[in-house]
């Protein structure tokens, strides 16, 4: 999503808000997963067939740790990629914010949207699960999102802010997409940040959700399971039901069309259909293309 948009509006006009809630230390390092594959893949070193981490990344650093057996050895951390964990900790520590850290960051590997933490404040997901309370990292990678959910708790976000940076861009923007991610970890514990739900309400441009399901399946990740799991439903009803005190439109499928007409007529959101699958730069950018008309022409 973030690859279309970086591909059709200049770097000045886009802001990327990026969640925290599955920002980690290990080995004394702090990892911010979300905003390093948003700027591994808008600087193009994204290894492409995981998604996440520095393409051809080596694990020098990590034989070593694994070999100490120091704790936490299971996330796979590149020795590229702990560069810029060693840096970000080092500057985090010298009281630089984690938004002004991001900035330095993806200046210097070319990225000139603006990439933005949703809070500088650590606001942790955490897991209540089968097996006991776990860090999101813990469930979702040393535990291969296994053990059933019984709820998510995001008690750190209550408490904490989302940045001015943050605030001002929902204040600037044309549009708002909530990208097809898992609304349960990722968007959610963006929008449980304090003063977010309000600086979307008042933001004044077309908020825009896009369904993360085609054909009533997830594109990837633990989705329909984590639903059941929490004993929610998971079609594009009830995924439209937990955006649709502040969005304006809710995108799905152009193969789910049925499916949207069937909802549509029971709640208030506009509900519009486009393909939605990304899987490439130029589909996602058509994507981009297609709800930047949407904005244009509301006004
Ligand atoms: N995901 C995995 O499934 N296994 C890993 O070992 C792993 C390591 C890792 C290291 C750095 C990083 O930025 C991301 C990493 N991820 C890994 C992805 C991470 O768990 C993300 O939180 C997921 O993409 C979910 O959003
Ligand atoms: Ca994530």
């Amino acid at each position: 999503m973030a690859l279309g948009f970086a591909g059709i509006v200049p770097a000045d006009d886009l802001s990327i808000i990026v969640n925290v809630g599955d920002d980690d230390r290990f080995h004394g390092l702090y990892v911010c997963p979300d905003l390093d594959t948003v700027l591994y893949t808008l600087s193009g070193v994204v290894d492409r067939t995981q998604s996440w981490g520095a393409a051809d990344d080596g694990t020098r650093a990590l034989e070593v740790l694994r070999k100490l057996n120091s704790p936490g050895a299971w996330m796979k951390l590149g020795d590229a990629d702990l560069g810029l964990h060693l840096y970000r900790t080092s500057r985090l520590a010298q009281g630089a914010s984690l938004t002004a850290v991001t900035e330095e960051v993806s200046h210097r590997f070319g990225v000139h949207c603006a990439l933005l933490p949703v809070s500088d404040e650590e606001c942790p997901t955490m897991v209540e699960s089968a097996t006991g309370l776990l860090r999101f990292q813990e469930w979702f990678v040393r535990d291969r999102a296994g053990p059933a959910v019984k709820k998510l708790r995001f008690q750190a976000a209550h408490r904490a802010q989302i940045t001015d940076r943050v605030r001002a861009a929902l204040r600037a923007a044309d549009i708002v997409v909530l990208a097809p991610s898992n609304p349960y970890l990722s968007i959610l514990p963006m929008l449980e940040v304090g003063g977010m739900r309000e600086a979307l309400h008042h933001a004044p441009g077309l908020k825009v959700a896009v369904s993360p399901l085609i054909g009533g399946r997830a594109i990837k990740g633990p989705l329909v399971k984590l639903m059941s799991d929490l004993g929610i439903g998971s079609s594009n009803s009830d995924i439209a039901a937990i955006y649709s005190d502040f969005v304006d439109v809710f995108v799905v499928d152009d193969g789910d069309t049925r499916d949207a007409a069937n909802f549509s007529r029971g709640c208030a959101l506009q509900v519009t259909a486009m393909p939605i699958l990304i899987p490439d730069a130029p589909r996602a950018e058509d994507l981009a293309r297609r709800l930047i008309e949407l904005a244009s022409a509301r006004r």
